[in-house]
C-alpha cells in the first residue's frame, strides 16, 4: 500500500519503519524540516532505531522522508501520529491534531483511509477529525482509530509483538485498517467502535497515573509511620495474583502518563461526570516534588541554603532522553529557589540549563539519584563518600536505601 505517516516523532517514525519493513511504500512526513533533514541522513533521537535501518529502508525506496505536502497527495492510507499535549491549564490541546487534519484534507487528492494514532478522548475521530476532512475536501475518506502503543527504548515489547487496538467508523474502515496493521503487528484487536479504542488507550495510562499516585501517597504514610514504602511494596509484590507493583518517585513525567488521564477527566466532565480519582492522582503526583524537598530538608538538618547538590539523571525515565513533563526539572527549580546550589548530570540530555555537569562529582554535599540510566557508575559517589539519597522510581538497588 501507498502510505503516508504524518508526524515523525517516536510514534510516527516507528510506524513508518514497521510498515516500510514489510514492503509498504511509506512517506514519513513532518512539518519540521530539520527533523526530516536528520532522518534522511539516518540521524534520530528515538532509542532502538539505528542509522542503518533508516538508510537501508530509504535505499530500498520503501521509505522516504518528506516535508513536501505534494508528496502524499495520492496515498491510499494516511496515519496521523502527532502530539496531543495539554494546555498551560492542563486541558486537552488538540490544536496540533486539528491543524494536521486540515493540512492533510486540503492536500489529499485521492480517496484514502485516515487512521488516527494520536491519543485523545472518545469521539475525537468521529466528531473532530471526520468533519474536518468532509469540510475541507471533496474526496471520499474512511476513518479508523489505532491508538499508539509505542514504548521508546523497550526492547521486549516492540511494534511487532505489542497487541494493537483498531476500530473504524465503518466495517470497511475497520477491515482495511486491520489488514494494514496485521501486515506488521502480530496481534490486532478490533473493537466495536473508535470510542472504545480511544477510551482503552486513555484508561491504560490512567491506570498507571492513579496507581503511581497511590504509591506516592503510600510513601508519605510510610514516612510518617517510619517504615520503608519500597520494602512494603516488594513484600506485597510477593503475592502472585491481584497485585502490580508501582514505586514512589518525585512525580510522573513523559508525554503519556501525566497527560492522557486529563483527556479522560475532561471528557468525563464534559459529560457531567466528576473524575475524582484522576483529579486527585494528578494533584498527588504533581505535589511530590514539594513533598520530597521537605523530606530532604529534614534529612539535611532543615537547611539547604548554600548546599551543593548534584542530581543524577533528569529525563523523565531511565535510558531515554525525553524531558517532557520531567519532574526533575521542577526539582532543580524548587531546590534553587530555596538557596541550594544545584548541578545536574545526564549524558542523554542535551539541554542548555544552568548547572549542567559532565560527570558525577565528589565535591558536593548531597547526591540525588533521580533518573538512573544504565550507564551510570555510582561507585564515584561511593568512593567519594558523598551523602546520597536514592529518589528513583524503581526497585533497583544503587548502593543506598530508597529515600522516598
Ligand atoms: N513512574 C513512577 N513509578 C512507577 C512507574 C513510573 O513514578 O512505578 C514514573 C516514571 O518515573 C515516569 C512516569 O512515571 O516519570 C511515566 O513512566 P512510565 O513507565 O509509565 O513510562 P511512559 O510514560 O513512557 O509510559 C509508556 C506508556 N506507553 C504508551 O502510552 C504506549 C505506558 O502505557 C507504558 O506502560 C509505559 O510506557 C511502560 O510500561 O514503559
Amino acid at each position: 500500500m501507498k502510505v503516508c505517516v504524518i508526524g515523525q516523532g517516536y510514534v510516527g517514525l516507528t510506524i513508518s519503519i514497521g510498515a516500510a519493513s514489510v514492503g509498504h511504500e511509506v512517506i514519513g512526513f513532518d512539518i519540521n524540516k530539520e527533523l526530516i533533514h536528520d532522518l534522511t541522513r539516518g540521524k534520530t533521537f528515538v532509542p532502538g532505531i539505528s542509522k542503518n535501518t533508516l538508510l537501508e529502508l530509504q535505499a530500498s525506496k520503501k521509505l522516504r522522508f518528506s516535508n513536501n505536502q505534494n508528496d502524499y497527495k495520492n496515498v491510499e492510507i494516511i496515519v496521523i501520529a502527532v502530539p496531543t499535549p495539554l494546555t498551560g491549564s492542563r486541558q486537552p490541546d488538540l490544536e496540533i491534531l486539528t491543524s494536521a487534519a486540515q493540512m492533510i484534507a486540503k492536500n489529499l487528492s485521492s480517496d484514502s483511509l485516515i487512521i488516527n494514532e494520536s491519543t485523545s478522548f472518545p469521539g475525537t475521530l468521529r466528531n473532530l477529525i471526520k468533519p474536518i476532512f468532509e469540510s475541507h475536501s471533496q474526496y471520499q475518506f474512511e476513518f479508523a482509530s489505532a491508538p499508539e502503543r509505542v514504548d521508546p527504548g523497550n526492547s521486549k515489547w516492540i511494534l511487532k509483538n505489542t497487541p494493537r487496538i483498531i476500530s473504524g467508523l465503518t466495517s470497511s474502515a475497520t477491515e482495511k485498517a486491520s489488514n494494514f496493521y496485521k501486515s506488521f503487528c502480530d496481534n490486532v484487536v478490533t473493537v466495536s467502535s473508535p470510542e472504545v479504542a480511544e477510551a482503552a488507550k486513555l484508561f491504560e495510562n490512567t491506570f498507571r497515573q492513579v496507581n503511581i499516585a497511590l504509591v506516592n501517597e503510600f510513601a508519605q504514610i510510610a514516612n510518617a509511620l517510619n517504615f520503608s514504602a519500597h520494602e512494603a511494596v516488594a513484600a506485597a509484590a510477593t503475592k502472585p495474583f491481584g497485585f502490580m507493583a508501582f514505586y514512589p518517585s518525585i512525580g510522573v513525567g513523559g508525554h503519556c502518563i501525566p497527560v492522557d488521564p486529563s483527556y479522560l477527566s475532561y471528557a468525563a466532565e464534559m459529560a457531567g461526570v466528576k473524575a475524582q480519582f484522576i483529579n486527585i492522582a494528578n494533584k498527588v503526583n504533581l505535589e511530590m516534588v514539594s513533598h520530597v524537598i521537605i523530606r530532604i530538608k529534614t534529612e539535611m538538618n532543615n537547611s539547604l541554603e548554600g548546599l551543593k547538590i548534584q542530581i543524577a539523571g533528569i529525563s523523565y525515565k531511565s535510558n531515554i532522553s525525553d524531558l517532557r513533563e520531567s519532574p526533575a526539572l521542577n526539582l532543580i527549580s524548587e531546590l534553587s529557589k530555596i538557596g541550594a546550589k544545584v548541578q545536574w548530570f545526564d549524558p542523554l540530555v542535551n539541554l542548555d540549563l544552568k548547572g549542567r555537569s559532565n560527570c558525577l562529582k565528589t565535591d558536593v554535599d548531597l547526591g540525588l539519584i533521580v533518573t538512573p540510566h544504565d550507564t551510570f557508575d555510582f561507585s564515584v559517589w561511593k568512593v567519594g563518600k558523598v551523602k546520597v539519597l536514592d529518589l528513583s522510581a524503581d526497585s533497583k538497588n544503587y548502593g543506598w536505601p530508597k529515600f522516598i
